[in-house]
């Protein structure tokens, strides 16, 4: 029962506690500022690079996984922003290497890549020094997306709101301020990845809607060529989330190149 789950973790994590920590976070970046502006200067989707060590689909990517030097490469590779995963349950990721990346000095806007459930996560996420997080509609009812979403906004972090189906879109764009949607091409539950997902989810009216409110739309997973992303571009997107394809390159930032 999620409840019960939930209410147990916020006992064992007072918010108390994180005050200190809160306060000495290191300043929020512009997350959604640089995916537009890498946008606009180049006209191709923007890229968020993913630092992920494994996946439950792929098991471990990288042998010799070194989070802060797969950043590093990232943005010398023109990665307009960083996702970081630190779950570590499914993939082998923590708030350390998070840390540890925005205390390298790497200057890429970071989401921190985390199953949310619970507000407390997104301000730990903050005192961590993550510019923005990721909420997944398929495991937050409305009212939870909502709430997050106002937080996020106390806090300056992007929000990061991630669908797979037609009917989580439709929920989504039914929330007001909404700025940032992922369409994640991979299912959750299967693994199964389809990128035609991106452009089946940006047809018609949906597509009509996000112009209209300007949200960016981030396609997520299962991108590897150059090809991949001009399909996901021409579907609408205007950034793209990639991790398996350019971290397991023994060289990341000549990975990005090829993809470009
Ligand atoms: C990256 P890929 O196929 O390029 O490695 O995918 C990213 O989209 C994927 O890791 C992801 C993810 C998530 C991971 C998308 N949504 C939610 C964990 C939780």
């Amino acid at each position: 029962n999620k409840d019960v789950e939930v209410s147990q973790m916020k006992e064992k994590r007072p918010l108390a506690k994180l005050k200190g920590a809160l306060d000495n976070a290191p300043p929020v970046r512009d997350f959604i500022g640089a995916l537009r502006t890498s946008h606009l200067r180049t006209r191709l989707p923007a890229l968020i690079a993913e630092v992920k060590k494994a996946s439950p689909s792929r098991g471990v990517l990288r042998e010799d996984f070194n989070p802060v030097e797969i950043a590093q490469a990232y943005e010398k590779g023109g990665a307009a922003c960083l996702s970081v995963l630190t779950d570590e349950k499914y993939f082998q990721g923590s708030f350390e290497n998070l840390e540890a990346i925005r205390n390298a000095g790497v200057k890429c806007p970071l989401l921190c890549k985390e199953f949310i459930i619970d507000a407390w996560q997104i301000y730990y996420a903050r005192a961590k020094g993550a510019d923005a997080v990721l909420l997944i509609a398929a495991v937050l009812p409305d009212a939870d997306i909502k709430y997050m979403t106002k937080i996020c906004e106390k806090l300056g972090l992007a929000a990061l709101i991630e669908v797979h189906d037609e009917r989580e879109m439709d929920r989504v764009l039914a929330i007001d301020g909404i700025q940032l949607i992922g369409i994640n091409n991979r299912d959750l539950g299967t693994f199964q990845v389809d990128i035609s997902n991106s452009k089946k989810l940006l047809q018609g009216d949906r597509g009509q809607m996000i112009k209209q409110r300007d949200i960016i739309v981030v396609g997520e997973s299962g991108l590897f060529t150059p090809e991949d992303i001009e399909y996901v571009q021409e579907a609408g997107v205007k950034a793209v989330l990639v991790g398996e394809s350019i971290v397991k390159q023994s060289n990341p930032a000549k990975g990005i190149a090829g993809l470009f």
